[in-house]
Parts: structure tokens; C-alpha cells; sequence
């Protein structure tokens, strides 16, 4: 009994005791943290999952039906009925509803996702082979996130994924991020807050997020890229105002774009 209260857990309990990173065994989505992403999960789980289950168990019992009500043994003499205009309208117009009921919700959400509203915070992403720099435009901040090596991990954090400079951004925030690549197509990618978009270079895509959840959350670039594409992961860290406060003074000095060569040049330029 408990094996099997185990199994019924992890198959649909799971959800929530995930947290925002890929666990081993995993089934489904990683824990939502915007909503966004709940409106993709709720789209899956309460749409599509039902009518895949519905498809599947009817064509299963046609297939039994078929196979026992028409077997060679009891069907001597078989049919030889090749047409039936009720049952070919019927497949033919059953489909395409299934499909209306479908595609109206995924509009709906794809283009809510569209429309950034006002962004109180503008992120830069571009890609290299194989790490991510990001800019904050308005912050005068420049950085690049590369993966850690195994070996180098420290205890909490998880292989693949940990990267030495994260991003860091405020919760309940909207965040518009622009991304673009330096040399092949990359792709930013989070699942926890629904967002996957193309790094083209020469070109800037922009995407968005509020993240309503404070924690450390991973992506990975989701372009094949190269021959290290599966390390150059993506990591957001989602924190309170007064923290992101903190850290920005930081950053602007450790990470600070190109001050001293403008202040070098003003100071040239004035003599
Ligand atoms: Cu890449």
C-alpha cells in the first residue's frame, strides 16, 4: 500500500514538491514562479492532458472492439463496405473541433505572453559559445556567467547548472530581457517563469518575466550551439527590493561598464 501511495505521489503530487530546478526522475513541469508559467501549466494539465488521455483510451477501445467483433473466426464471410459518409464527416469534423478547443486557450496565452508591459528593469542576454554576458543598460553594468566546473562546485549548489555570476533581479518585478548572440543561435530559455527565446545574432529578441517567487532559478541555452552547448547554463536569482538595492551597489562597482575609459576621455577632453 505504501508503494503504491508512493508512485500515486510522484506522479501527481509532484508538482509541488518540486522546487525550480530538473530532479532526477522527474515527470512534467518545473514549479511555476510567474504567471506566466502557471497559465502554460494549467493550459497542459487542465486542456491538453485530458483531451491526450480521452484520444488515446478511445482509439485503444476501437482498436480492442475492432479486433474482437470483426476477428477471421466469426466473420466468415467479411464485410465489403468501403464507404459510410456519416462516419467520414464525423472524423474529419470531431478533429477539427478538438483542435478549435485547443488552439483558442494557446492564442490566448501566446499572445498575452507577446505584449511586454512596462518593464521596471531592462536585462540584456547575449550569447557566445559557451557562456552568457549580460548587460543592466540602464545600470551601466556589464558581466559574464560561466558554468562552474564539477569539480569546483560547492555543496548546495547543482552540476550543470551553478554558474559564478548569476543574474540578479527584484521580485514582483517586470523584467524585459533582450537577447541576442555574438557569434551562433543560442536560446534563453528559464522554464520556471515560461520564458524561451531565440539568440540571433546581429538581431535583438526581447521576452519578459515577473517572477513571483524569491529563490535561485535555473535554465540552459536551448539552441544546439556547438560542442559545449549543454554548459552554458542560465541562472536567475529572484530577490527582495532591498536586496537587489544592496547588490546593485555592488555590482556597479565590480562590474562596472566602461566608467573609468569615459571618465579618461571627458578628463581629455577638457583640457
Ligand atoms: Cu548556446
Amino acid at each position: 500500500m505504501k508503494k503504491v501511495f508512493l508512485i500515486f505521489s510522484v506522479l501527481f503530487l509532484h508538482t509541488k514538491s518540486f522546487a525550480n530546478q530538473p530532479k532526477n526522475w522527474q515527470l512534467s513541469f518545473q514549479d511555476a514562479a510567474s504567471q506566466s508559467m502557471r497559465e502554460i501549466v494549467g493550459f497542459h494539465n487542465d486542456i491538453l492532458l485530458p483531451i491526450i488521455i480521452a484520444i488515446s483510451v478511445f482509439v485503444l477501445f476501437l482498436i480492442i472492439y475492432a479486433c474482437i467483433r470483426f476477428r477471421a473466426s466469426a466473420n466468415p464471410n467479411p464485410s465489403k463496405r468501403t464507404h459510410n459518409v456519416a462516419v467520414e464527416v464525423l472524423w474529419t469534423l470531431v478533429p477539427c473541433l478538438i483542435l478549435i478547443v485547443m488552439a483558442v486557450p494557446s492564442f490566448k496565452i501566446l499572445y498575452k505572453q507577446d505584449i511586454i508591459p512596462k518593464a521596471d528593469l531592462t536585462i540584456k542576454a547575449i550569447g557566445y559559445q559557451w557562456y552568457w554576458g549580460y548587460e543592466y543598460p540602464d545600470e551601466n553594468i556589464s558581466f559574464e556567467s560561466y558554468m562552474i566546473e564539477t569539480k569546483d562546485l560547492k555543496i548546495d549548489q547543482p552540476r550543470l547548472l551553478s554558474v559564478d555570476n548569476e543574474v540578479v533581479v527584484p521580485v514582483n518585478k517586470v523584467i524585459k530581457v533582450l537577447i541576442t548572440a555574438n557569434d551562433v543561435l543560442h536560446a534563453w530559455s528559464l522554464p520556471s517563469f515560461g520564458v524561451k527565446r531565440d539568440a540571433v545574432p546581429g538581431r535583438i529578441n526581447e521576452t519578459w518575466f515577473k517572477a513571483d517567487k524569491l529563490g535561485t532559478f535555473y535554465g540552459q541555452c536551448s539552441e544546439l550551439c556547438g560542442i559545449k552547448h549543454a554548459f552554458m547554463p542560465i541562472s536567475v536569482k529572484v530577490v527582495s527590493d532591498e536586496e537587489y538595492q544592496k547588490w546593485l551597489l555592488d555590482a556597479k562597482e565590480k562590474f562596472a561598464k566602461e566608467i573609468k575609459e569615459e571618465n579618461n576621455y571627458k578628463q581629455i577632453a577638457s583640457k
